[in-house]
């Protein structure tokens, strides 16, 4: 899956970083939960001058069922700009042949930051999207 942030650069400036909650269910699943190392490597960076820092990779179970739900991340860019684009690629693990309807996964983002890295005084303007697609 795709993780892209949308915005007009010339209304919003750029973003400098912004934490990104990507929501799922099963039957998509992250092997190992938390920070482990087997969750860091479902995460791919696409945008080449960003950063995501290993350290703010996390999956998450938020409803206490013990089923991972929410995968989180920090990207950063400090020489450019945070998109607009894709931002990360991530890596579900789902049966073969399943179809994954649309409606669950969805994403969320919050503390983003502009180009001073200040709160951004317009995040309605901005907007986090996915695309679901098979490995390539
Ligand atoms: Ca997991």
């Amino acid at each position: 899956m795709i993780v892209s942030l949308e915005y007009n650069e010339q209304l919003t400036g750029s973003i400098s970083g912004t934490h990104f909650r990507v929501n799922y269910a099963p039957p998509l699943d992250i092997p190992g939960t938390g920070n482990a190392t087997t969750v860091r490597q479902r995460v791919t960076k696409l945008d080449a001058t960003s950063l995501i820092p290993g350290s703010s990779i996390s999956d998450n179970d938020t409803n206490g069922d013990l089923v991972d739900d929410a995968l989180e991340l920090n990207a950063l860019d400090s020489s450019g700009s945070l998109g607009p684009g894709p931002i990360f690629r991530l890596r579900y693990s789902c049966p073969d042949g399943q179809a994954i309807p649309g409606s669950s996964v969805s994403c969320v983002i919050n503390q983003i930051t502009d180009a001073g890295g200040l709160p951004h005084p317009q995040p309605q303007l901005i907007s986090c999207t996915l695309e679901l697609s098979p490995e390539p």
